[in-house]
């Protein structure tokens, strides 16, 4: 556990390092490109001139268990959608964990500012949500360990994560580690629950709100990837909806004008507005739209659109962490 002298420092050498990416010169630009409205007044220019995005042809494969093909194809080349492994957690640590889950979970605002669908078990804050304040950033480091003890202990030693952990590691050509962050030990999973009350003031699209977690002109070899172990599946809603696009192979003038305008929406930003959701919807080819089973596992590119559609009946929990993939090196596993 550490000393609040140690948390004070570590929040100094936090702001201190936020500070300096904020002042670097792509940083600045796109900040003010967002704060003048930018995104805005581009999209109302070149509204009638946009293109709706092609599929990639990348599919959803479904496996029995992760191999180096798969991953390879996956993470390095960028060939397939998501690989998607039915049974990944036996169905009473499934059980175990969201029964846990449920009895104590809070509501987030990520950012500070935007309220999610998603909900967070205790010990679960997400770290982008810690990031930005103090009060969040010392629970996160206060929590991440009873946390990762407590989902042990309910998984009696089986936790899914940590098979995850293992089998990345093995099968990755260049293993895979736990993420650092300022000499710390990142948590490797949170716990997500979605229910009917979701506390948005806006009513959600059926298919969800779409949004990627990384840039969408996805490159081989280099990105942020999610993977979610379904832990409970609501009766009603839930499903995940991926698109098979990557906005780096559309061509030409009017497909880049296109694919900027449409990678600036699905920044976080415009993800809760409905009518940006509509103007997302457009551009987008047909989605793959994966209905999981108790206990599966999905990992997919989170440079690729995708959204979960409302749960309008019954909860569903995920434990889900992102997976950096760096090149010729180690992935490294955070959340
Ligand atoms: O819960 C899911 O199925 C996916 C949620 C999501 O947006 C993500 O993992 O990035
Ligand atoms: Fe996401």
């Amino acid at each position: 556990m550490l000393t609040e002298q140690t948390l004070e420092q570590l929040w100094e050498l936090h702001i201190n390092q936020t500070h300096k990416e904020k002042k670097k010169i792509w940083n600045l630009i796109r900040s003010k490109f967002y704060k003048w409205q930018t995104p805005e007044i581009l999209f109302k220019i070149f509204r009638t001139y946009l293109q709706r995005c092609d599929a990639d042809g990348s599919k959803v494969i479904v496996e029995k268990q992760l191999t180096e093909s798969s991953l390879c194809a996956l993470m390095a080349r960028n060939e397939i959608s998501a690989i998607h492994v039915p049974s990944f957690c036996p169905p009473d640590v499934a059980e175990s964990l969201s029964r846990k889950a449920f009895e104590e979970y809070t509501h987030w605002k990520l950012e500070g500012i935007i309220s999610t669908d998603m909900f967070y078990a205790g010990g679960s804050i997400p770290k982008e949500a810690a990031d930005h304040n103090w009060i969040d950033f010392q629970r996160y480091f206060k929590e991440r360990e009873d946390f990762v003890a407590k989902q042990r202990e309910l998984s009696l030693g089986n936790w899914a994560v940590d098979r995850l952990r293992l089998d990345l590691d093995e099968k990755w050509p260049f293993g895979a580690c736990l993420g650092k962050y300022l000499g710390q030990t990142l948590r490797p999973a949170i716990m997500r629950i979605m229910d009917a009350k979701n506390n948005l003031d806006i009513s959600v699209p059926k298919q969800g709100l779409i949004h990627t977690d990384d840039f969408p002109r996805l490159k081989p070899s280099y990105g942020t990837f999610s993977a979610n172990i379904y832990l409970k599946i609501p009766e009603k809603g839930g499903e995940l909806y991926i698109w098979g696009v990557n906005l780096r192979k559309i061509q030409g003038i009017r497909g880049y004008i296109s694919t900027q305008l449409l990678a600036t929406l699905m920044n976080q930003g415009y993800v809760f507005d409905i009518k940006w959701q509509e103007e997302i919807l457009r551009l987008l080819p047909e989605a793959h739209v994966i209905k999981p089973n108790v206990g599966d596992l999905v990992i997919f590119h989170s440079g690729r659109p995708h959204s979960v559609a409302p749960v309008t009946k019954g909860i569903r929990v995920t434990n889900q962490l992102f997976i950096d993939v760096r090149g010729k090196s180690p992935l490294i596993i955070r959340s």
